[in-house]
């Protein structure tokens, strides 16, 4: 089956086509960039939304992942808004000097500045529009946040989320160690059992 990969991140891209194409998926970029308005409240909406709208442009299975950290003590922060936090007037916008990456984890570490309570978890939704309808299927990964980035490995908020169980940081993992306990890993897999089961 052919799945275009409804993602503007080429960290996610990456890590979609690294877990579904060992298990038989044809994995297929977008022909061109299409930014889709995330209005939604939750990953699940916000999944839905580019899968299908996606799907509408290219006419192909689109496949969407909408993710981002949960963190505890700043109420579930920074969430939904998860790539573009260092932007947000929630604590404080931070001033953008190099990618938005270093942005958002430099305001991270502000807000946790002194706090014990560091546990923060990975969420993944990802959704598959095809046929006039959406599967979807998620994964999360629990952790904590380190007081300071380390390693080069995956992108976003990796160099400071250390999950359970490890005293690397996901950014010091291998490739497929970080796909067998991340969320995405973790919702794709689920994904592509449903979708085995579901004799399409
Ligand atoms: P698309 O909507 O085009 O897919 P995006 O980066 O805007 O790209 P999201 O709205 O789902 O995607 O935001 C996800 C953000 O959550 C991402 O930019 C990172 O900041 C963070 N994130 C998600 N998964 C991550 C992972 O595996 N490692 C580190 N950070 C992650």
């Amino acid at each position: 089956m052919k799945i275009l990969v409804a993602t503007t991140n080429p960290g996610k891209l990456r890590e979609i086509e690294r877990i579904l194409s060992p298990l038989g998926y044809e994995v297929v970029e977008p022909p061109e960039k299409m930014e889709v308005e995330e209005t939604g409240s939750t990953f699940l909406e916000n999944a839905y939304l580019k899968a299908r709208a996606y799907h509408d442009r290219f006419g192909l299975p689109a496949l969407a992942d909408d993710s981002g950290l949960v963190v505890e003590v700043l109420g579930g922060y920074p969430g939904v808004f998860s790539s573009r936090f260092y932007s947000l007037e929630f604590g404080g916008r931070e001033e953008l000097r190099g990618s938005t990456d270093e942005a958002n984890v430099r305001k991270l570490l502000r807000l946790l500045e002194g706090r014990e309570n560091r546990e923060a978890k990975f969420v993944a939704f990802v959704v598959l529009y095809f046929q006039d309808r959406g599967l979807f299927a998620s994964g999360e990964c629990r952790g904590e946040i380190v007081d300071s980035p380390r390693g080069s490995g995956g992108f976003g908020y990796d160099p400071v989320f250390k999950p359970e169980g490890y005293d690397r940081t996901m950014a010091e993992l291998e490739p497929e160690e970080k796909d067998r306990i991340s969320h995405r890993g973790r919702a794709l897999r689920k994904l592509a059992d449903l979708l085995g089961r579901c004799n399409l």
